[in-house]
């Protein structure tokens, strides 16, 4: 192990074998759309930090490169032995579901899916073969970024139920044997909070350190220059708040103006969040989706962004809070103050951290969480979401079989293509849509037969595909209209709402279309899920490319307990060559039907020869 400190003297070598300085070469790379090859080259790891600059062309600069060296020496961990059989757990064996409430089920007909709708459609999850139910925010919250901004963690929103309709849910999904889990969103509360209500009222309230709030005039400007992933500075005046000079309060906001970041510095704050999870917990809720849960500490002194980072990923400040000084601390104190000693699953969604912080994150000895959502498969290299491109699966097979072959044993994946804040993967992949249900049941098999666990968002089933957006008053969500508004004035209406039709999360946010219909993209999810059950092979062995993840053609390996499964995936939309197979395989599911060519976007599973019972 490595003990010295990391200077711009420092050797790439040692950098790529530091957790964090991987990932953070890695996602340059990525952002940057250069092939991984550069740095495994021996030459390019010989060199030091400080030839980074000039390497990248002065894309990054000696700033980066102290920023960087600082960055890794606060961060010394290392990940433990992953050499181990992986655990046996209920999440790990699960299927989850991702409901979004407001658009799943209406049952009353106002307009705005409930939990009463929720509750009717228990059988029809369950018929597909769903464990887990994740519910988006339901709490109550003015709805400023559609319940990212809670105002009460303790009630639920009117327009969804009540509480009452909360703890029927629960206790259905129980007696199916199904579990339930929440969004748990707690590195910002609304400014209808009524904590955040008191610090800006009293210049003595206890709540004033729960938040990160300075003083001063609006005229001072903001504090620092991180902006907000909503677009514009990161801070908002507050001149009502009482303080001393009378000038005024400025609050931290990285999401919307009405979503105040908690400072995880006080140790009264936490303790309050702590005893909110105890709550749920005891009215019998499972687990927890914890938002941006990477963002929650903070650099000490709240220091200016680097500039390049910002212009190259776009928001500016993020090096001070996506892998904070005191994260590993928190995560600890947060599951063992607050449900140590009941069997949760606790998924944490980190925009940010790549393969080697994640294994910090969830590795089981760690004690901190048990998986985590990675979005770096989500958008091609050098792509991001408002881009209008044609996603390439080969890079898909290629980023997961990464995932699949650096985790170890000691930790867990999720796998996911979909959720609210994404456009539906499908149409990223062929938007013309001519094979819409072949791709759909192609991603389907491809997420359903990896090791991890898997998430389906609501509609991915039915093979959803994206909106058409044709004026701006059909798009509600808060990320879109800002975007907008910042993208008018650069491209012009016309560029700017194809911006959002590539982009928007208002895609994955459409109300879900109920029809009684047989629906063969559901079948078929249907069909893999009850093999996943029934096979732990699928869950719990090893992943194996059998041809070169990045090839037309991806092939892999599924192998416990004597039983192997091979999964055989067309990447590409035209005819291709069968591949040779290991013998002692029967075609176990086929989409669409075999042929002697494998068909565009085909997806097979092959199984045991000797297997008797059928998917049906
Ligand atoms: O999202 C966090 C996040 O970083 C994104 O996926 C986000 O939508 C995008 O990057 C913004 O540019 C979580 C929630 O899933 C999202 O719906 C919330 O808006 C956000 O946190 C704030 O709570
Ligand atoms: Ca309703």
């Amino acid at each position: 192990m490595k003990t010295t400190a990391f200077t711009p003297d420092s050797r790439l070598r040692d950098v790529l074998a530091h957790p964090v300085g991987n990932d953070v070469v890695t996602k340059v790379l990525l952002q940057l759309g250069a092939p991984e090859w550069v740095v495994l080259n021996p030459v390019v790891a010989s060199l030091r930090l400080k030839a980074l600059p000039g390497l990248s062309r002065g894309l990054v600069d000696r700033r980066f490169v102290d920023d960087l060296a600082r960055f890794l020496n606060q961060h010394p961990d290392r990940p433990g032995d992953s050499s181990g059989e992986p655990e046996r757990l209920w999440w790990k064996q699960a299927v989850v579901y991702q409901i979004y409430p407001r658009t799943f089920c209406d049952s009353n007909g106002d307009g705005i899916g409930d939990l009463p709708g929720i509750l009717s459609k228990l059988d029809w999850l369950q018929e597909l073969g769903v464990d887990v139910v994740w519910l988006s925010p339901v709490y109550d919250s003015p709805g400023d970024d559609n319940g990212y901004d809670i105002r009460d963690y303790q009630s639920v929103l009117k327009e969804f139920g009540t509480l009452e309709d909360l703890d029927s849910l629960t206790h259905a999904l129980h007696e199916r044997g199904m579990k339930l889990i929440l969004d748990l969103v707690i590195n910002h509360t609304s400014d209808e909070h009524r904590w955040f209500q008191q610090a800006l009222a009293e210049p003595q309230s206890p709540y004033r350190e729960y938040y990160h709030l300075r003083e001063g005039a609006a005229a001072d400007g903001p504090p620092n220059n991180w902006t907000s992933f909503f677009g514009g500075s990161a801070w908002r005046h507050f001149p009502e708040a009482k303080t001393a000079g009378g000038q005024g309060l400025w609050g931290l906001h990285l999401f919307s103006s009405k979503q105040m970041d908690l400072n995880w510095e006080s140790s009264a704050m936490r303790a309050d969040v702590y005893q909110m999870v105890r709550w749920w917990l005891a009215r019998g809720i499972d687990g927890f989706r914890l938002d941006v849960i990477n963002q929650i500490s903070k650099q000490p002194g709240l220091p200016d962004g680097s500039p390049t980072i910002g212009a190259m990923m776009g928001y500016t400040g993020i090096e001070h809070y996506f892998y904070g000084p005191r994260l590993h601390e928190h995560l600890k104190e947060l599951r063992r103050e607050a449900w140590d000693g009941h069997d949760v699953m606790a998924v944490g969604e980190t925009p940010g951290p790549g393969l080697q912080m994640s294994r910090l994150l969830t590795a089981s000895e760690r004690r901190e969480l048990d998986l985590v959502f990675n979005f770096d498969h989500l958008e091609n290299p050098g792509k991001v979401r408002f881009d209008t491109y044609r996603y390439n699966l080969r890079f898909l097979a290629r980023q997961w079989s990464r995932w699949q072959l650096g985790l170890g044993n000691n930790a867990w994946n999720s796998l996911f293509l979909e959720n609210h804040d994404n456009p539906r993967m499908v149409s990223k992949v062929e938007p013309e849509l001519t094979h819409r249900e072949d791709i759909a049941r192609l991603l389907g098999l491809f997420q359903l037969t990896l090791r991890g666990t898997p998430f389906l968002f609501q509609g991915q089933e039915l093979g959803m595909a994206n909106t058409v957006f044709t004026s701006l008053d059909q798009v509600k969500d808060i990320e879109s209209r800002n975007k907008y508004a910042e993208l008018l004035p650069q491209v012009g209406h016309e560029k700017a709402l194809q911006a959002l039709n590539s982009g928007s999360r208002d895609h994955g946010r459409v109300p879900l279309p109920w029809n009684e219909e047989t629906n063969s993209v559901r079948e078929f999810f249907r069909r893999v899920i009850a093999l996943r059950r029934e096979h732990l092979a699928l869950v719990y062995g090893p992943f194996v490319p059998l041809t070169r993840p990045g090839s037309n053609v991806f092939v892999y390996q599924r192998e416990a307990e004597g039983e192997a499964w091979v999964v055989v995936l067309n990447l590409t939309g035209k005819p291709q060559p069968r591949p040779r197979l290991p013998g002692g395989l029967k075609l176990v599911l086929a989409s669409p039907s075999a042929t002697s060519r494998l068909p565009a976007w085909a997806a097979e599973l092959w199984g045991p020869v000797g297997l008797t019972n059928s998917p049906d």
